[in-house]
């Protein structure tokens, strides 16, 4: 069994769908979060600089998606074949295009440029996305991508959690499929018990 250690900031952020692969593996890590003050230390030691970092028996593996991917693999959450992984990568890909914009209004540090943000994310990106992505699961048997359970529905529900937390909203409330996949997801054995020991996080 090799040996996971997965770093991050006391956050959900990009790390929560590795810590949800891992946790849904039933493959124990060492989930090691870093205190803003003691990053600058660590930074020049990651690969480019930037965290999550999943080392894997000591070597060091950066970039969410493909560590994402990479487990998946492991455990069947990626597809049967090249069509299927498209259609997981797509939506992933889509997933990504509304997470960057709220995690853009979220670290704005500047009040005007933040409150112009939240005009258009609230009043167009979200229920754009919101409307799309019940869609997508509607026609794909509740779930993101060919008819079954993959790593892109982890990612989605784990990541939501997150923006949920930067948006005090629940973006899913008003999307019933949705919100039937993350129940889904929430009550799988070995991500429920992930969920009753992971560290409390404000986001
Ligand atoms: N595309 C990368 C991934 O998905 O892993 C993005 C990694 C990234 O931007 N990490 C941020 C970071 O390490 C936190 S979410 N920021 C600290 C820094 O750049 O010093």
């Amino acid at each position: 069994m090799p040996s996971y250690k997965l770093y991050y900031f006391p956050i959900k952020g990009l790390a929560e769908p590795i810590r949800f692969i891992l946790s849904y593996m039933e493959q124990d890590f060492e989930d090691i979060r870093i205190e803003k003050d003691n990053w600058p230390a660590l930074k020049p030691k990651m690969p480019f600089g930037k965290m999550p970092v999943l080392e894997v028996d000591g070597k060091q593996l950066h970039q969410s998606a493909a560590i994402c991917r990479y487990l998946a693999k492991q455990c069947g959450l990626n597809g049967k074949d090249a069509w299927e992984d498209l259609q997981i990568d797509i939506a992933f890909e889509t997933f990504n295009d509304f997470r960057q914009p709220v995690a853009a209004y979220y670290y704005d540090p500047n009040e005007d440029s933040k409150k112009l943000k939240w005009e258009t994310l609230s009043k167009e990106t979200i229920p754009f996305y919101q409307g799309k992505f019940e869609e997508l699961a509607k026609n794909n048997g509740g779930y993101l991508a060919n008819g079954k359970l993959s790593w892109a529905d982890l990612y989605f529900v784990s990541c939501i959690d997150y923006l949920n937390a930067l948006l005090k909203q629940d973006l899913l409330e008003n999307t019933p499929t949705l919100k039937k996949l993350r129940e889904e997801i929430f009550a799988i054995p070995a991500i429920k018990k992930w969920l009753e020991k992971r560290p409390k996080s404000e986001v």
